[in-house]
């Protein structure tokens, strides 16, 4: 049989690399995309060494246009037509996103908004829009949400918004495409030590580290092995919802930290 096709935004970094690692490794062949090529390169090597065919693509989520060709384009390269013949896009990773600042809204600033909105809300629309025609019955979607996307606290407020809407949209998605047969996950993790703080905290790695100090946070691969176990089960199962947060963490008021020596 031949290995299924699975699309992964935000594959440069984080949970999106993790996830291609491990998605090669089970069997599958990948498109992968997100605005850092030389990264999508070098990681396409490596998933191609663990028997993948891989196709990569650069552009922003946030361009519709560029989104639109940018998917047409790695179709083409995969052979996945939008027909009911062939191989279909078999999973869709939607998984691009970031925060920019945490303070008070009130001091927010235009440009982390529009970031934040346009990638996590609008750039995540207009990728799951250009996919679905590429999808057919028994096709899989994963979103990735948040604890954000759950629960509000202090300095979160946009970012938290974007990511309850992504919570809102993946209901949505799925009502839309149930009697298409295409199942519509969220995975919903707590704090994960990846690029996110540094993006978040504009390069201040200070900052970016103090967030994990203390305690033992996710990291990209228990997100990976959640989206392969979502996309591992049997057609007629799908996990709707999945809240996965570190063990220090109870909610996204509640972190243990160990005392300091
Ligand atoms: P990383 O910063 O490590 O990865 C983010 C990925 O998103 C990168 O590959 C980046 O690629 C891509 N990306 C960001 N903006 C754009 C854009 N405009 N166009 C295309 N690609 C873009 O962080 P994570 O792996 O942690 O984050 C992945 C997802 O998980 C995000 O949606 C985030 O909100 C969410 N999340 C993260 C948590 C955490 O604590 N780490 C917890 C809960 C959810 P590039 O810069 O090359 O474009
Ligand atoms: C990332 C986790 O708690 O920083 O979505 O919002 S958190």
């Amino acid at each position: 049989m031949s290995r299924p096709w699975v699309l992964i935004s935000g594959a440069s970094s984080g949970f999106g690399e993790a996830t291609a690692r491990l998605l090669a490794d089970q069997g599958w062949n990948l498109l992968l995309t997100s605005r850092r090529e030389e990264r999508l390169s070098s990681l396409a090597e490596a998933c191609q060494a663990l028997g993948a065919e891989v196709h990569v693509g650069a552009w922003d989520v946030r361009d519709r246009a560029a989104t639109n060709e940018g998917v047409a384009r790695l179709m083409e390269h995969a052979g996945i037509s939008a027909s009911s013949h062939g191989e279909p896009l078999r999973a869709l990773v939607n998984n691009a996103g970031l925060a920019v600042g945490k303070g008070p809204f009130d001091e927010g600033l235009d440009e982390d908004w529009d970031r934040m909105l346009d990638t996590n809300v609008k750039g995540l629309l207009f990728l799951a829009r250009a996919c679905v025609s590429f999808m057919r019955e028994g096709s899989r979607m994963v979103n990735t949400g948040s604890i954000a996307g759950k629960q509000v606290y202090p300095g979160g407020n946009v970012y938290c918004a974007s990511k309850h809407a992504v919570d809102a949209l993946s209901q949505a998605m799925r009502i839309d495409l149930v009697d298409r047969g295409i199942g519509v996950s969220q995975v919903c993790p707590g704090a994960a030590e990846t690029e996110f703080s540094n993006v978040r905290f504009k390069g201040d790695d200070q900052a970016a580290d103090a967030v994990y100090q203390g305690f033992d946070p996710l990291v990209a691969q228990d997100i990976a092995e959640a989206i392969e176990f979502i996309l591992s089960r049997p057609p007629h199962v799908c996990i709707n919802d999945l809240v996965i947060m570190p063990t220090a963490q109870a909610s996204a008021h509640h972190l243990h930290r160990r005392p300091t020596p």
